[in-house]
């Protein structure tokens, strides 16, 4: 009979070792210590035995119902310790989270198509500061104090003489003062201007061009703008070229396109006119090759300018200029 006890024992102790998970500990406890469990069973079973081995036979069975319980409790404490210790540790075993992967702000897309274009065409990057000298930003080019002009780029101003720039303008000359002829540059870029509705944001971007050398004509100018256009939208796109007046070029000229939407039958979006304004040009004007000190006598170049944001509300058909920078996701990843 004790050696019975001894051999449940035993055998409860071995299945304890392979028991892998609390359930499987469970399921040991109702086997040897439940109320039909082969402890308690050999518990009752005692009464049947001679009166001399009782007390043996009953120390012996309590002592491994203690030590089986007990046994079952420690491993069932340490199983779960386990498992809620690692609730902090990595599941390898779980699918990854996916990383979404950014893109290029909109505006930054359409600014590299308008430089890729220029840059094919043999021109090159110029930067300049954002925070400009009202000489650059105004004087060099040809907008002295109290004219008229300084109040059409509503300019924000720093201090007396610091402005953020109203345009990339200033940059080309500082570069022609470091640089003799020939030169083909494009200034992108952020400007400033104190301005606010559907079409106009305090700061928008800009791309300015200008190109001096020997011979250069306003049929150069035409020749440029005429490619660029029908590179950023299609040759099908015809171009028209309307007298302008801007203080730094003469004779300058706003360039329209043919409505993008309607093809010119007229729209909303061309005030039914058939024409959309993309873009500001003209001959240099003589006064800011003199503010350079280039010769007007050997040298003619001309120029251009045109709002990012505007090339980018045609292209993608978004009326709302304000759209581009109130960063709502939903908007930006249709891009
Ligand atoms: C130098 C000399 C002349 C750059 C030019 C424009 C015309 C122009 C505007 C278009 C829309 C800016 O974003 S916009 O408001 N630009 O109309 N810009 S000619 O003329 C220059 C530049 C540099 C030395």
């Amino acid at each position: 009979m004790e050696k019975n006890i001894e051999q449940i024992q035993e055998q409860a102790l071995k299945e304890l070792e392979v028991a892998a998970d609390v359930e499987s500990i469970k399921d040991l406890s109702i086997l040897y210590l439940g109320r039909k469990g082969k402890v308690t069973q050999f518990l009752r079973s005692i009464a049947d035995l001679p009166p001399e081995q009782k007390p043996e036979a009953g120390k012996k069975a309590n002592e491994t119902k203690r030590l089986l319980d007990a046994k079952f409790k420690k491993a069932i404490k340490q199983l779960e310790t386990a498992s809620s210790e690692s609730e902090g540790c990595i599941d390898v075993s779980l699918p990854g989270r996916v990383v979404r992967q950014g893109s290029l702000h909109p505006i930054t897309q359409i600014a590299q198509q308008i430089c890729d274009i220029f840059i094919k065409l043999g021109f090159d990057i110029a930067e300049g500061p954002e925070v400009e000298t009202d000489y650059y930003n105004f004087e060099a080019l040809n907008i002295p104090k109290n004219h008229p002009a300084r109040d059409m780029q509503d300019t924000f101003y720093v201090s007396k003489n610091i402005v953020l720039r109203t345009h990339t303008s200033p940059t080309q000359p500082r570069i022609m003062e470091q640089q003799k002829p020939p030169v083909r540059i494009i200034a992108p870029g952020k400007v400033y201007r104190c301005d606010s509705d559907l079409t106009h944001t305090p700061m928008f971007h800009q791309v300015e061009g200008l190109l001096v050398d020997k011979g250069i004509s306003f049929g150069d100018l035409k020749g440029v703008l005429t490619t660029f256009v029908h590179q950023m939208f299609d040759t099908e796109t015809n171009l028209r070229f309307r007298p302008s007046y801007f203080p730094f070029t003469e004779p300058s000229a706003e360039v329209d396109i043919r409505c993008v939407i309607c093809r010119g039958a007229g729209c909303r979006v061309c005030s039914h006119t058939g024409w959309l304004e993309v873009l500001g040009s003209g001959m240099v004007h003589p006064a800011v090759f003199e503010n350079v000190g280039y010769d007007t006598t050997r040298y003619s170049g001309f120029a251009f300018g045109m709002g990012v944001e505007r090339i980018a509300m045609l292209k993608y058909r978004i009326d709302d200029i304000r759209k581009y920078f109130e960063n709502d996701l939903r908007f930006l990843r249709q891009f």
